[in-house]
């Protein structure tokens, strides 16, 4: 496959409510989608990341930066393409995995569409459909909250995960699992809000039967969450602090999780998701699949690697009407709780012309330049 153009459309989509983290709130998702135009077929894949480097140390005009002055022209340089080759042209560039995954992942929709096979299929997915979780951010109070949470089990999510931050987190818990039940399905995320002196604190949490609590510690801390995991009942989940398969292994045999939260853009591409998913299910390791509010774009890959055998807990991946009024792909809909993973070649959903053409704010070439 030779790679004919790569255009960066910077894209900007409302959020149908404000998202609060313990790292910030976002009213909408600011981010580019990258479409690499080949003599085969075309490619999209979504930039995971946002316009400031608060969940992570890259944002969206340091990928541009990298995309254009390294990423691309290394992967120009090979002349014939295909997306397995591309880690490896890459690596001795340092870091950006959110951007390598950026591009890796829209020639691999080009080289997938070339051969008429899904994403689903080239992962290995067992599935049809997928169980549908949602994340609820902070909110100002707590019958706020019970609001929300029983508007989302009412349309069928099938698994709850509440944002926390100290000051929002016991209580919060507590509130839910008693207004809805012993059997929901409840766990929280905090986004390296707290410390190892937190410990005992953390520990009020095992109280309310959680599924596992999501990076409660800063994302280099792998040594302070095995001392916390040491301590609390409920398993500990990593999300930031895992960005590669190697990081998996260090973490899993330091103790410092029980559970992965697989994000592919993370890891630097759905290849190296996959060997995540892989090495956690040789060692009985559940994961599940997390999300960055992505578009139909991100949505539909990150669906079919949630298919994969490994993927035991619901994800993250919830229908396009949680985060968008207007979707810039056919919207992903709820069915009994889940999702259906797309079958078609590729990601198996397609760019709407007129819905994207609403929220693209810029257009620049990365190659030719
Ligand atoms: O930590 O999982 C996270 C959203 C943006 C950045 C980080 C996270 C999240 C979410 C929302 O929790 C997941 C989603 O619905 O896409
Ligand atoms: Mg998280």
């Amino acid at each position: 496959m030779k790679i004919e153009r790569i255009e960066l459309l910077h894209v900007r989509l409302p959020l149908v409510g404000r998202f609060r983290t313990s790292f910030g709130t976002a009213t909408d998702r600011d981010t580019f989608l990258l479409r690499v135009v080949t003599d085969a077929a075309e490619g999209w894949a979504e930039f995971a990341g946002d316009p400031d480097p608060l969940y992570c140390s890259e944002f969206a005009a340091s990928a541009h930066l990298a995309l254009r002055d390294h990423l691309v022209p290394r992967v120009m340089a090979l002349g014939e393409v295909t997306a397995a080759m591309v880690g490896q042209a890459v690596e001795e560039i340092k870091g950006h995995r959110l951007a390598k995954a950026v591009l890796e992942t829209a020639i691999l929709d080009a080289e997938l569409r070339s051969y008429g096979m899904s994403f689903a299929t080239y992962l290995g997915s067992v599935r049809a459909r997928v169980p549908a979780g949602v994340s609820v951010g902070i909110m100002d109070s707590i019958p706020e909250l019970l609001d929300a949470v029983a508007g989302y089990l009412g349309e069928g999510y099938l698994r709850i995960k509440l944002k926390i931050e100290p000051g929002w987190d016991v209580e919060p818990v507590r509130a839910v699992r008693t207004e809805f039940g012993d059997d929901l399905q409840l766990q929280v995320d905090a986004n390296t809000a707290y410390s190892l002196t937190d410990a005992e604190h953390l520990r009020r949490l095992d109280d309310h039967g959680l599924l596992l609590i999501e990076q409660p510690l800063a994302e280099d801390d792998l040594r302070g969450h095995a001392a916390l995991s040491a301590l609390v009942r409920t398993p500990i989940c990593l999300d930031e602090s895992i960005t590669s398969a190697r990081d998996a292994a260090t973490a899993l045999a330091l103790g410092a999780c029980r559970v992965i939260n697989v994000k592919p853009a993370r890891v630097g591409g759905y290849l190296e998701a996959r060997r995540i998913h892989d090495l956690a299910a040789a060692s009985g390791v559940p994961v599940w699949c997390g999300g960055m509010l992505e578009t139909g774009v991100g949505r539909a890959a990150n669906l079919a690697l949630a298919a994969l055998p490994g993927f035991v807990l619901p994800g993250d991946t919830s229908a396009s009407s949680r985060y968008y009024a207007e979707d810039i792909t056919e919207p992903f809909v709820l069915d009994g709780g889940h999702l259906n993973v797309p079958d078609g070649p590729g990601i198996g959903v397609d760019v709407l012309p007129g819905p994207l053409g609403r929220v693209t704010v810029a257009r620049h070439d990365l190659y030719p330049l």
